[in-house]
């Protein structure tokens, strides 16, 4: 109930403020893939840089400073207010703030890193499921015990991790297809290619089912 009315805010602020949204400005975040971590803001989920004060919660006073630069020209008066950093802040940033509410920093760092992800896979996709990837980073010093968290995209299809730990400051690559688990990849199984290619949510959850990370590419 409370998110509802945090979005009913956001429309309203958004429609008091520019009338009816503009449809040309939506478009997809374009996920960029490296072979080495990028210090680019890019790199952050959308889930975090939705707590755009940095206190470590999603909440009202991030949305009112998303607001309160709201189509504002550049420079913004909150630059940090462009959410998905298309150098802009309209409507799709407010979403955004609205759709991460209540989001707490977790007290783990497993992050979803686009550089040793491969959402299109060379060929057809579901020819080569193996070579369909994505890839969640641990940049804490400590391991990470991943038993029983939970992988979605945004239309539902669920991963749960096995018996598996995270290595402080190693990455995972959670693969499509089929083989054999090791410590640096896992292997879903799945019959299907998962990953848009050009454009999907990759949604991460502990084994209580909190929303540990979100991100849009
Ligand atoms: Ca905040
Ligand atoms: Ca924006
Ligand atoms: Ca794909």
């Amino acid at each position: 109930m409370r998110r509802i009315s945090v979005v009913a805010l956001v429309v309203l602020v958004a429609l008091w403020s520019s009338g009816a949204p503009d449809v040309s400005q939506a478009r997809a975040v374009t996920a960029r893939f490296h072979t080495s971590p990028p210090s680019s803001p890019s790199a952050v989920s959308t889930l975090r840089r939705s707590d755009v004060n940095g206190d470590c919660v999603v909440d009202i006073l991030d949305l009112s400073l998303v607001a309160a630069s709201y189509r504002a020209p550049y420079p913004f008066p909150h630059a940090q207010a462009d959410i998905n950093g298309d150098n802009a802040i309209d409507l799709q940033d407010l979403v955004l703030v609205a759709t991460s509410y209540s989001w707490h920093c977790p007290t783990h760092s497993i992050m979803f890193a686009p550089w040793c992800s491969q959402t299109d896979a060379p060929g057809n996709d579901d020819a080569h499921l193996a070579d369909e990837f994505i890839c969640f980073q641990n940049s804490d010093g400590s391991a990470a015990d991943l038993t029983e968290w939970h992988v979605r995209d945004q239309y539902g299809n669920r991963y749960t991790f096995p018996p598996f730990t995270l290595a402080g400051g190693a990455y995972v690559r959670l693969h499509t297809g089929v083989g054999n688990n090791s410590n640096t990849d896992l292997y879903w199984g799945y019959p299907y290619a998962v990953w848009n290619n050009s454009s999907d949510v990759v949604y991460l959850y502990d084994q209580d089912w909190l929303l540990v990370e979100r991100y849009q590419y």
